[in-house]
């Protein structure tokens, strides 16, 4: 069969009688009333009508061809907007942008019109999305498994300059990508006991399912992401209403609400809440219902699952996964419990993504007791025969402390873990799992993160894709490795130029925004410094806002020296619950008023923090950035994959050895990449001086005059004393060592200042960054996935010759 003929041409005219036919039929709207919205819905649904087919098909492809399916469990999935891309991989776009002139509107506000799915907190949760795409590019048959949360993250706004949350309602108005299942339904039960090898629970909801197509490139193939909405078993307790107990009659009702209504808001944070691990299980239980249900539809005997089956567990979070299903396999389909064991650990995967101690998640053995009793047995059992068969050391083990420690339990019901940078997979063989590498050796492995370009070259940056396009073609997008093609064309000034003037578009559009939005002037030819992800610690936020601080005051003292004009631009938010964070957020919004209203700096310096960072916002502010900061403390950032996107669209990135930025720069080449700091071994030996951080700091005049305006109060003058705390932690408690890299950094700057007044020098280290990044995109990582731990084919293979 032949999925490439699939791509029928659309013409314009089509294109809008089909969405005109929605406005009327489906939306039942009459044109001359319709508003932005409406238009926006009725090009959706035509949209979505092109994907059906191409779903279909490979739907079927997959049943016929009895290929083996991949199923990719997370608790988060990223996705952002979907029509501009689904336009994008279908082809449609300028057929598209026909259409909505002609109705008289502009194609960019409707796409701007739709609200972004973040069902995410950050990586994590937009690898899983990147993953999608390119699964659905590459043809292999797969399943995205998450929740539906009424609520993604929430929105971030700035009251005098701290941060402050807001529910987020993208459901609010219908969400035109989704296909509700009734049909697809399971019960999800909690609590209760456990009775002779089997599960007597005491509470149950009903997992629901909503469909959204995934189209890949050129629309040879879709996938599907499978959301589970949480609905109540039955509707109310009538015995108890009819008695007068109105709330104890809307229980089950109150408990299903509650599963799926909102993302818990952390990210590389554990907060051990009863309805996290609810909600947990009920997506775990969910998925694995639907994957043994449709797997016996097709073959009957339960032993085969691991060769047409691979569960991927997206960190963690799904880690029940193997206790599940041991249970649905003995206790429900009366499998041996060796067996069902073997069997689970051949389907099942487990990516790590985090070396932090407060993110590895454990659960008090009274919790999980309480909460699944059946699987509290499970665990015990799993580690019972784990310490029998592997003699390991004492203390090694799933059940430790009275607690269940997730990532071992995962580890052990997996036949391949795998970190997401090649350091971060070594460091994971050294650290957390040393001992279980020893009993398991090669288990553990890499895959290095990526990312899709057609989201992030070809749709975040029309002016940069066309110019790649012209000069090489369009097999980037598909295969990224193509890319370097464009290498040669560094040393071509008048290519250098054209690549500039695209950088330069995105910058003017990005002050505009900036201007319109905040009210802040920037002038697109100072250079656009950027730090856009969550704020943390270990990603030194407050290390990029000290250096502004140092680089503000010595500009004042010495403002001829020859600066490069910057602009400083962050974006992120913090977790709700996190201190710290919130006050680097405020931190950062002091300075930038103080800054901004200088007018001695005014052409040299600007600070902007847009609110509400998300995965708009990263499209917009990417292809406009000059330099990505990717400065966590080495060590601590797994991969990264912001960095990734920075590169492709011809950033030069300023960064420590740390998570991909190795691999980057070894792509990039040394000399296109600004590193500086300790490296982690390094961090590791420095920390064992107690003094690390005075000792630094009295080493350096520009930290101590840093701390000391800041203590002083020049960024807080109504409140003097509000970073105090702020400045103790940088003195005794500086556990990210930004005391000690900070002159490292501030140098490293330095030499970024130098590299910008030499536009020219300048431009070829940013082309050759874009002709280098063929290796970061997702497609190769899913690829990888595919060879290395899940054993499976694309279902294109062969394809192309058909067309
Ligand atoms: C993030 C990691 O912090 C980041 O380094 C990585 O690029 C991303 O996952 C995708 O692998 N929550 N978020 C992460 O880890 C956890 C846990």
């Amino acid at each position: 069969m032949n999925m490439t003929t699939n791509m029928r041409p659309v013409s314009s005219a089509a294109l809008k009688q089909a969405v005109e036919q929605h406005l009327t039929y489906t939306l039942g709207k009459d044109a001359g009333h319709a508003s932005v919205y409406d238009w926006r819905m009725a090009l959706s649904f035509a949209i979505r009508d092109c994907i059906v087919e191409p779903w279909f098909r490979a739907t079927r492809s997959t049943y016929e061809g009895q290929r083996k399916r991949v199923y990719y469990l997370s608790m988060e999935f990223l996705i952002g907007r979907t029509l501009e891309d689904a336009m994008i991989n279908l082809g449609l776009l300028e057929a598209a942008r026909d259409v909505a002139n002609e109705v008289g509107f502009d194609l960019r506000e409707i796409i701007e019109d739709e609200p972004d799915a973040a069902l995410g907190n950050g990586g994590l949760g937009r690898l899983a999305a990147c993953f999608l795409e390119s699964m659905s590019t590459i043809g292999c048959p797969a399943f995205g498994y998450g929740i539906r949360y009424e609520h993604g993250l929430f929105r971030q706004r700035f009251e005098g300059g701290q941060q402050v949350e807001t529910p987020e309602d993208w459901l609010t108005l219908p969400h035109p990508w989704e296909f509700a299942r009734p049909e697809s339904a399971y019960e999800i039960g909690f609590k209760g006991e456990a009775v002779d090898g089997g599960w007597r629970p005491a509470e149950s909801v009903v997992a629901s399912a909503y469909d959204m197509p995934v189209i890949g490139w050129q629309g040879r193939w879709a996938n599907t992401l499978r959301l589970w909405g949480a609905k109540p078993t039955t509707l109310f307790d009538l015995e108890r209403f009819n008695s007068g107990d109105y709330a104890a009659a809307a229980e089950p009702e109150a408990l299903a609400r509650t599963l799926s209504r909102v993302l818990y808001p952390d990210d590389t944070t554990y907060q051990g809440k009863e309805l996290r691990l609810k909600q947990e299980f009920f997506l775990t239980s969910a998925a694995l219902q639907d994957i043994l249900r449709r797997f016996r539809t097709e073959y009957d005997d339960l032993a085969k699952l691991p060769t047409k089956v691979a569960i991927q567990m997206n960190d963690t979070h799904p880690a029940i996964a193997g206790p599940e299903l041991i249970r649905l396999l003995t206790d429900v389909h009366g499998m041996e419990w060796s067996q069902a064991q073997e069997i689970a650990r051949a389907t099942l995967g487990y990516t790590n993504h985090t070396l932090l101690p407060e993110a590895l998640e454990r659960w008090s053995t009274w919790l999980m007791g309480n909460v699944l009793p059946r699987h509290m047995q499970i665990i015990e059992r799993i580690d019972d025969d784990h310490r029998r068969a592997t003699k390991r050391p004492a203390h090694v083990g799933i059940v430790r402390n009275n607690e269940v420690q997730m990532g071992e339990l995962a580890f052990i019901m997996s036949h391949k873990v795998n970190g997401v940078s090649a350091l971060h997979s070594d460091l994971v063989k050294k650290t957390v799992f040393h001992d279980l590498n020893e009993i398991h050796p090669g288990r553990i492995i890499n895959q290095t993160n990526g990312v899709t370009p057609r989201r992030w070259l070809k749709l975040a940056n029309p002016p940069l894709a066309t110019l790649i396009s012209d000069k090489i073609g369009e097999g980037w997008i598909g295969d990224l490795e193509q890319i370097k093609t464009l290498e040669p064309f560094a040393k071509d000034a008048d290519f250098r130029r054209d690549f500039r003037a695209a950088k330069r578009t995105n910058k003017v559009a990005l002050s505009n925004w900036v201007g319109e939005t905040m009210g802040v002037k920037i002038d697109p030819d100072a250079m656009f410094d950027v730090q856009i992800k969550r704020i943390h610690e270990y990603k030194r936020q407050h290390l990029n806002i000290f250096e502004t601080i140092a680089l503000w005051h010595n500009m004042r003292e010495n403002p001829n020296a020859g600066w490069a004009p910057r602009v400083k631009i962050f974006g992120g938010k913090s977790a709700p619950g996190y201190a710290v964070a919130k006050e680097i957020i405020h931190l950062i919004n002091d300075v930038a008023s103080v800054i901004n209203s200088d007018p001695v700096t005014k052409d040299l310096l600007k600070v902007v923090y847009p609110p509400n960072y998300n995965v708009s916002m990263a499209e917009r502010v990417i292809p406009a950035t000059d330099l990505s900061e990717q400065i966590s403390t080495a060590g601590k950032e797994a991969s990264g994959t912001g960095n990734m996107k920075f590169t492709m669209n011809g950033a030069l990135t300023i960064g420590t050895l740390d998570g991909a930025n190795v691999e980057i720069r070894e792509q990039v080449g040394p000399e296109n990449f600004f590193l500086f700091g300790l490296t982690a071994d390094e961090v590791v030996k420095h920390r064992r001086n107690v003094r690390h951080a005075r000792d630094a700091i009295e080493a350096s005049q520009n930290m101590q005059s840093v701390l000391q305006m800041i203590v002083e109060g020049r960024f807080s003058p109504s409140d003097p004393d509000r970073y105090h705390g702020l400045v103790d932690r940088a003195w005794n408690h500086d556990h990210y060592l930004v005391a000690a890299d900070f002159d490292s950094y501030y140098d490293a700057q330095r030499k970024v200042d130098a590299l910008y007044l030499d536009p020219d020098a300048w431009e070829e280290q940013a082309v050759l960054n874009t002709a280098r990044s063929g290796f970061f995109s997702s497609d190769r990582t899913i690829r990888g996935y595919m060879a290395d731990i899940w054993e499976t084919e694309s279902a294109l293979v062969g394809e192309e010759s058909l067309t």
